[in-house]
């Protein structure tokens, strides 16, 4: 169990947010043993007096900044810095909290203000913060000096894990050369990633809200609990609200169901002409001295899963999307507005009614947007590389179990978060499913396979079954004619002993945009079209029965690490990594217009 909540920090008439994005001076430290930030205690003066250093923004990743290969595949402490001045009334007032927070870093981080630790945190791709109202309180006449160091180091421990390997043969290695072997497919980004923030929030404070919701005719039910910090006794008042802002129903206790009548539902992009319908529910507590004032949207929505079907409000859900990469040029993995709504503009041409948040989480401010436009998710967790590493141990699930106890505190209130997923290709997996079932009863939990469905482990406690595969591609390659046959088999072998639904969760094919070849030749365009063609026919045949999904594998190409069968990168997206379509785009936009025609 976490401790405390993680509410998306927002701005209310009780609450301020400053933004620390923009430069920051950063350094690597390149010393052999990758250590010397901590043996010179780096943080406890300003950066630029312990040595050189460079400007880096925030949020991005560092690697494609600068000309420097060293940098660009550096692995090991990179240290962060800037100074703020953080409000005077802020500090002035004995009665206001400032937190500093990390939307993400990448992955093990260390936080410092003016010098003195507030925190730490494992892992990338979710948000960590700290109080820090007495340190600035210390000395108000300076600014504040908030210094991060940022590792991304993968080992056994780590998730995704990794390993490091010393090469020691000194007639073929330069001296102290080692390498970070990686056991996914996609480049090892790092830095900070997503913004770097202060906010304010009064003494007593509404620290987490879990919300639930369900309906009965036109009845909408919010049943909600609401955990304020600060004071023993505080008042409480639960106010629903629609996009009008008329209140439709309010309470004035921590817990309980709120009832709406006439309930307007949180419906998914395309299978309803007003596809996510948010309400407001605004939360404010005070006591004699303080008052805080939350507004957290909710989408009043069900999930529920049958043996052949996925439902959403008791309607049958097809998948028709996508899975997706934060992943763009110079910026990497660094959260970018126009990239986030150019990516939005994109699924809502093709059709697309959904992704997959694979490999690891992804910003809160996307699947806000999914909130509001109506696109469901399967939320992942960053379980992934995890099969291919044999003495996969305990320590690691542990961990693993505590990244699912971050991620269901976080994402718990997304109406479009329809289901988690707790890994990809894992070699174990029940521990973490009934982990995750523990932690959130309303949603479904499953993982993505490519294994054998006689020996898979997990299939028999998730409740969708998720298939990745690649037949004519990494099987009998430039062999299009086995897809029917394989494709069929892999159904019906999957539904036939699980009687789960399924959803093919990987599938595609490389393409180099412009290159073209006919008959089609693998790596070109024609090849891409041929094979996803091949694979819908089959998926039209059992979309009517069992199959209750299809993710195409990868909405864009994204950056990978140097191998022999990647040039530049992983190019199976149907967009290339600029965004500008393939031939491929084509066809799935004209297949998922007609199958929302169809569907929904
Ligand atoms: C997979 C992985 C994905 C890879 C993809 C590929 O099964 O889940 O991360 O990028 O195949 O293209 O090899």
């Amino acid at each position: 169990p976490l401790d405390g909540g993680m509410l998306f920090p927002r701005e209310s008439s009780s609450r301020e947010v400053k933004e620390l994005n923009g430069l920051w001076d950063f350094r690597a430290d390149g010393s052999p043993n990758r250590n010397e930030g901590f043996e010179k205690a780096w943080y406890k003066r300003r950066l630029a007096e312990t040595g050189p250093v460079i400007e880096m923004p925030v949020p991005a990743s560092y690697n494609d900044i600068t000309q420097d290969p060293t940098l660009r595949d550096f692995i090991g402490w990179v240290w962060y810095e800037r100074e703020v001045f953080v409000p005077a009334r802020w500090i002035s007032d004995e009665g206001t909290r400032v937190i500093l927070r990390v939307g993400s870093a990448h992955y093990y981080s260390i936080v410092w203000v003016n010098g003195e630790k507030v925190t730490e945190h494992e892992g990338g791709h979710l948000p960590f913060e700290a109080e820090i109202s007495s340190l600035i309180r210390r000395d108000p006449t300076k600014p504040c000096r908030i210094t991060i160091a940022v590792n991304n180091t993968l080992t056994l421990e780590t998730l995704p894990p990794g390993t490091i390997q010393y090469m020691n043969d000194r007639t073929r290695y330069p001296d102290g050369f080692f390498v970070q072997n990686i056991y996914f497919d996609f480049f090892n980004y790092a830095g900070i990633h997503r913004p770097v923030l202060l906010y304010t929030t009064p003494k007593v404070y509404v620290d987490d809200i879990i919300v639930e919701t369900n309906f009965m005719d036109d009845t909408g039910l919010v049943r909600y609990k609401v955990s304020v910090q600060g004071a023993a006794t505080a008042t409480l008042k639960v106010t629903l609200m629609d996009k009008d802002g008329h209140c439709v129903a309010s309470s004035n206790t921590p817990s309980g169901v709120l009832k709406v009548v006439d309930v307007k539902l949180w419906w998914p992009y395309l299978m309803h002409e007003n596809p996510g319908y948010l309400y407001s529910m605004e939360v404010r507590q005070h006591t004699s001295t303080y008052e805080d004032v939350y507004t957290l949207p909710v989408g009043i929505r069900t999930v529920n899963v049958t043996k052949t079907q996925f439902l959403v409000n008791n309607k049958p859900f097809y998948f028709h999307g996508v899975n997706k990469h934060e992943d763009s040029d110079i910026r990497g993995k660094g959260l970018d507005w126009a990239l986030i709504v150019k990516d939005f503009n994109l699924i809502k041409w093709l059709g697309a009614n959904s992704f997959r948040t694979s490999h690891y989480p992804y910003a809160e401010e996307i699947l806000q947007m999914c909130d509001r436009h109506g696109i469901v998710v399967i939320d992942e967790c960053p379980g992934v590389g995890i099969k291919d590493i044999r003495s996969f141990g305990n320590s690691s699930l542990s961990h693993h179990l505590v990244v699912m106890d971050e991620l269901v505190r976080r994402d718990k209130n997304h109406p479009s978060v329809v289901m988690w997923s707790v890994a990809n290709e894992p070699a174990s997996e029940m521990t973490l499913i009934k982990h995750t079932k523990a932690l959130d009863h309303t949603r479904p939990v499953t993982y993505i396979t490519d294994s054998n469905y006689a020996r898979d482990k997990g299939a028999p406690f998730v409740d969708v079954v998720c298939v990745n595969s690649y037949f004519s591609w990494y099987h009998d390659p430039g062999h299009l004619e086995v897809i029917p046959i394989q494709l069929n088999a892999q159904f019906e072998n999957w539904y036939g002993k699980y009687k789960k639904p399924i959803i093919q969760s990987e599938y595609g094919a490389d393409a180099l945009p412009g290159l073209h070849m006919d008959p089609p030749m693998m790596f070109t365009e024609e090849y891409q079209n041929a094979l996803l063609q091949s694979y819908h026919d089959v998926f039209d045949q059992k979309r009517k029965q069992y199959v209750i999904g299809e993710l195409i594998w990868n909405f864009a190409d994204f950056m990978t690490a140097q191998a022999i069968h990647r040039v530049v990168g992983n190019k199976k997206g149907i967009f290339t990594r600029q965004r500008q379509p393939k031939a491929a785009a084509f066809i799935l936009r004209k297949r998922y217009w007609r199958l929302a025609n169809e569907t929904g």
